[in-house]
């Protein structure tokens, strides 16, 4: 789709076939049992874990990045579920050994492929040219300040080879509980690693508190994520759920359900690009979903749905009821159209279910996934959360941006912009001023319109916003969102599709400069990305 991706293609058919060492674990076999992922919690309010981010080449030539935790030094496990509680601190420790054997021809590529993006002025950790070895870490959803040593990513370079460097976070005490994420975030690379991998779950405790219907259930947490042999270039891509590859030649990965249960499942789609429509499919029929929470925030009233969208970087969590024994059923994604210039997402099983037991046995010992987390006392009011109170504030601005994209020729297209309107369209620079310049205190609505033949996916760092209007309609229900999909123009004589946020900056530990921008990574990384600046 642009000459972009030509290079893409010199570069990478290079590097995939010069197997590098295997310096990743092992991922799950075809067609075998989906385990939650290996799991660490906060002990006394402090959750201290180091992770080493590593790269390899497998057999059919798919790059990995993995974070690599070692819990013994014999159990070194890939991408931990990190679980805290409201107020606990997260200290993280990120040590970057992405080595290559190829080293000196992958960087020449790289340099053809285009321009290493040096951070200008400020710099947190190791500074240089941000280039495809270098990383970082964004708390996806976290409502955490964004400066160096927390979720900054535009200063933030931590380089090959560097001593590590830390991360500590406090979670705020009113965070809404729920599924949030953690991935690399250095422009112009991001999706290359998360694309191998890298990405794991976060999961702030205690739902039960405020939706009870959680209580007691068997949690489950997938990841769902996508390889593409090569990012950049459009075809065939994997989805995987825990790393395993969903489809392999009929063989399916396998969640397995006690008889008679019903099931708390926390989805994080951690996809470069994959709109993920969800649903339980049991004998060709949808079955009921009942909505807990998205993107981490439970909602104020369940809701009883047969398909769940989730954008690239969103979350759901949702009650299952496991099928009757006799039934065949699927968790699986629909095709979702993402328009003209857009990659078609296709429908794919996602996992077989298969029910375990009966209705008064248990599972087999083998096949049980940990307990949901202790139960609370009494229910909480999701009242008490953060941005709670948000559609009762006085607006003090309006904003209007537009995502955009330009052609060059017959190949799709190869400028990807979002704008505040009235401003010039132009690609993010990591040296650019703010594109947006607000005050803490502000709660102001913005109204995002899509004008491209392409759906994208609008994604603000530091806070949830509130969902109030789809296409100029109030909504039914104002859902806190930290990620929404903003659907493709159809072309000329037909509206833009847009939607309507309110923003909340009140909060003045969110004060500095952080950034919005499409969570389809390829976008990102081509500069559909801006700065926003909350003087305090
Ligand atoms: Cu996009």
């Amino acid at each position: 789709m642009c000459s972009r991706w030509l290079l893409a293609i010199i570069f990478w058919g290079c590097s995939a076939l010069s197997f590098a060492a295997s310096d990743c674990p092992a991922r799950p076999a075809a067609g075998t049992v989906v385990n939650n992922p290996f799991a660490i919690s906060s002990q006394n309010g402090v959750l201290n874990a180091s992770f080493t981010l590593a790269h390899s080449v497998d057999q059919q030539g798919y790059t990995h990045y993995c974070y690599k935790y070692a819990e013994t030094s014999a159990q070194i496990v890939e991408a931990p579920t990190l679980r805290l509680n409201q107020g606990d601190t997260l200290n993280l420790e990120i040590l970057d050994r992405i080595q290559d054997d190829d080293k000196d021809a992958k960087k020449m590529k790289m340099k053809m492929k285009m321009k290493m993006s040096s951070v200008a002025g400020k710099t947190c950790g190791d500074g240089g040219d941000a280039t495809i070895d270098s990383t970082n870490v964004h708390f996806h959803g976290l409502n955490v300040p964004p400066i160096c040593h927390q979720d900054d990513v535009i200063d933030t370079l931590i380089q090959p080879g560097s001593p590590g460097f830390k991360y500590s976070l406090q979670i705020p005490a009113n965070e809404p509980p729920g599924l949030y994420w953690y991935h690399p975030h250095v422009h112009g690379f991001t999706e290359f690693q998360v694309n191998g991998g890298a990405a794991g779950a976060i999961v702030v405790e205690g739902m039960e508190k405020y939706r009870p219907e959680v209580k007691g259930l068997t949690e489950r947490v997938f990841v769902i994520r996508q390889q593409f042999l090569v990012p950049w270039v459009p075809g065939a891509y994997q989805l995987t759920i825990n790393y395993e590859v969903a489809s392999t030649e009929g063989l399916r990965p396998i969640i397995q359900m006690q008889a008679g249960q019903k099931e708390f499942w926390r989805v994080a789609n951690a996809s470069i690009q994959d709109f993920l429509e969800l649903q339980v499919v049991q004998n060709d029929k949808t079955q009921k979903l009942k909505l807990i929470a998205l993107d981490g925030y439970p909602l104020a009233e369940t809701r009883d749905v047969d398909t769940i969208l989730v954008p690239p970087a969103g979350r759901a969590e949702f009650i299952v009821q496991t099928p009757p024994a006799d039934a065949s059923a699927i968790f699986f994604t629909q095709a979702y159209s993402t328009g003209p210039t857009g990659n078609p997402d296709a429908a794919e099983p996602l996992a077989d279910i298969q029910v375990v037991g009966t209705e008064s046995s248990h599972a087999p010992k083998a096949a049980a996934p940990p307990p949901a987390p202790p139960s609370a006392p009494a229910s909480a009011s999701t009242k008490a959360l953060k941005f709670s109170d948000l559609a009762h504030q006085a607006v003090t601005a309006q904003r209007k941006l537009y995502f955009s994209e330009e052609f060059g020729g017959t190949n799709g297209p190869i400028q990807f912009y979002i704008t505040v309107d009235g401003q010039k369209q132009k690609v993010f620079e990591p040296d650019e001023k703010p594109a947006i310049t607000t005050k803490v205190g502000a709660v102001e609505d913005w109204t995002i319109e899509n004008r491209a033949l392409e759906t994208h996916a609008f994604h603000v760092h530091q806070i949830h916003f509130e969902v109030l209007e789809v296409d100029g309609k109030p909504v039914a229900d104002n859902d806190l969102r930290d990620t929404i999909e903003i659907p493709y123009w159809s072309g000329p004589g037909n509206p833009y599709h847009s939607v309507k946020v309110r923003m909340d900056f009140r909060d003045p530990t969110i004060a500095g400069t952080f950034v919005f921008h499409c969570h389809i990574l390829l976008h990102e990384d081509l500069g559909m990305m801006h700065k926003i600046l909350v003087e305090p």
